[in-house]
């Protein structure tokens, strides 16, 4: 048996295709989780698993899997590749689908090549990986881990006043498999860097080592609609200009911080949303990210004494809503010393690496040994139209999840 590379045409074609999938009238990318563009790249997906000849099993929170399990398998536990086909809005075509779309290619190479896995090997599509719509993020692999019930889940509510079990039941993909029907032996996640190190240091891949915290809240301040003619300043109840302060003391605040911390508020509405009208409530997010759990914490308490000052000195209300909390996580050393040798067995320079993006692979991680992969990302922009890794890296990455799934699929039990 020859070992063989991925068919990169193949792989390099569904990225394509499936980029292509869920366009809004301006052409930008949006497959929010559970939505009816998420659907169709769905369909895709299983469509593409049914070619491939792998079962399909669709689990309650709708995660899918295809499932390549060979007649002389014995029961063992899955090795377990995916991430996740959900995107953000105005998305690239690369964050998730890669490293799906790769855990597929890989499948179908080796059942080419003719290997005799030794456990079955399984691609997953992880539901509402991006959080965009539903809150928290990472939630199919979330639920999938036992970190979260699955009828907590099903009942999120989304930005829009959907309800996530029913948007899953009306686009088909409430599945009927309980999540974590699967034991997996090891996780491996193939992902696009999102981040500009490896395109800075001339390096085709990482090897992914930890994955960072995570802190989201929803924060609602609520002032004094009134004239912006005719209020005096400082009879002002101003829910914006608070909202504007805490912008910038969270800038302030990382910008001076001893360690990577990043803060950002993405989304921002004033009520009543009026050009001579003084803002009388502002709700706005906050994604708080530190790879030191304790600096996280600090950063989460100086931000609650600062809303509590604010508070008194704007004369406003304020109230904080947890979205999600994740600690950092370490990903399997044997694992990442396995994407290391591949690299170089390859001939390819791999560096170590922390993720500053949350995936799929920090919530399996809480059940089986995980790590990842990462390729360069061009000018380190994602979850943006412009998002681009070059085929030959998307390729090289490819071959790299081959060679540790080839070893892990058969006697290589570095976990
Ligand atoms: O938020 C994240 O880091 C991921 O893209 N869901
Ligand atoms: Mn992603
Ligand atoms: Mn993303």
């Amino acid at each position: 048996m020859s070992r063989r590379s991925i068919d990169a045409a193949r792989l390099l074609g569904r990225i394509s295709a499936l980029g292509d999938i869920g366009r809004d009238g301006d052409g930008r990318l949006v497959r929010l989780a559970a939505s009816d563009t998420e659907k169709l790249g769905r369909d895709q997906f299983v469509a593409w698993i049914r070619d491939a000849g792998l079962e399909l099993a669709v689990d309650r929170i709708g995660n899918i899997f295809g499932i390549w399990k060979p007649d002389d398998v014995t029961d063992g536990a899955p090795l377990l590749l995916g991430s996740h086909i959900d995107t953000v809005i105005g998305a690239g075509i690369y964050d998730g689908c890669y490293g799906t779309l790769s855990g597929l290619e890989v499948i179908e190479t080796l059942k080419t090549e003719g290997l005799a896995p030794s456990r079955p090997v399984v691609v997953a599509a992880f539901t509402n990986e991006e959080g965009v719509r539903y809150a928290p993020d990472m939630m199919g692999s979330l639920v999938y881990a036992g970190g979260l019930d699955i009828d907590t889940a099903l009942a999120a509510v989304g930005t829009d006043g959907t309800i996530l079990g029913r948007e899953l039941e009306r686009i088909g993909y409430a599945g009927d498999y309980p999540p974590g029907f699967l034991k997996p032996y090891a996780y491996v996640e193939l992902h696009i860097e999102q981040g500009p190190i490896l395109e800075r240091e001339g390096i085709p891949v990482g090897a992914v080592e930890d994955l960072q915290g995570i802190s989201w809240q929803r924060v609602t301040i609520t002032g004094d609609a009134n004239h912006a003619g005719t209020t005096p300043i400082s009879m002002r109840r101003d829910a914006g200009h608070a909202a504007a302060r805490v912008v910038t003391f969270l800038r302030d605040r990382a910008k001076s911080s001893n360690t990577p911390t990043v803060a950002t508020v993405g989304c921002m509405s004033f009520e009543p949303n009026a050009i001579n009208v003084i803002p009388s409530r502002a709700t706005f997010t906050v994604d708080l990210r530190d790879p030191d759990e304790e600096r996280l914490r600090e950063e989460e308490a100086a931000l609650a004494d600062f809303l509590e000052s604010l508070s008194a000195e704007e004369h406003v209300g304020v109230s904080v809503e947890r979205l999600a909390r994740f600690e950092p996580v370490k990903f399997d050393e044997g694992i990442v010393t396995l994407i290391e040798r591949a690299a170089r067995d390859r001939g390819l320079a791999c560096r170590r690496m922390t993720s500053g993006a949350g995936h799929d692979a920090q919530m399996i991680a809480r059940i089986a040994p995980a790590a990842m992969i990462f390729v360069p990302s061009i000018g380190g922009i994602s979850h943006n139209t412009k998002e681009y890794t070059a085929d030959e890296d998307l390729v090289a990455g490819a071959n790299i999840l081959l060679d540790v799934v080839r070893e892990l699929a058969t006697e290589g039990t570095p976990a």
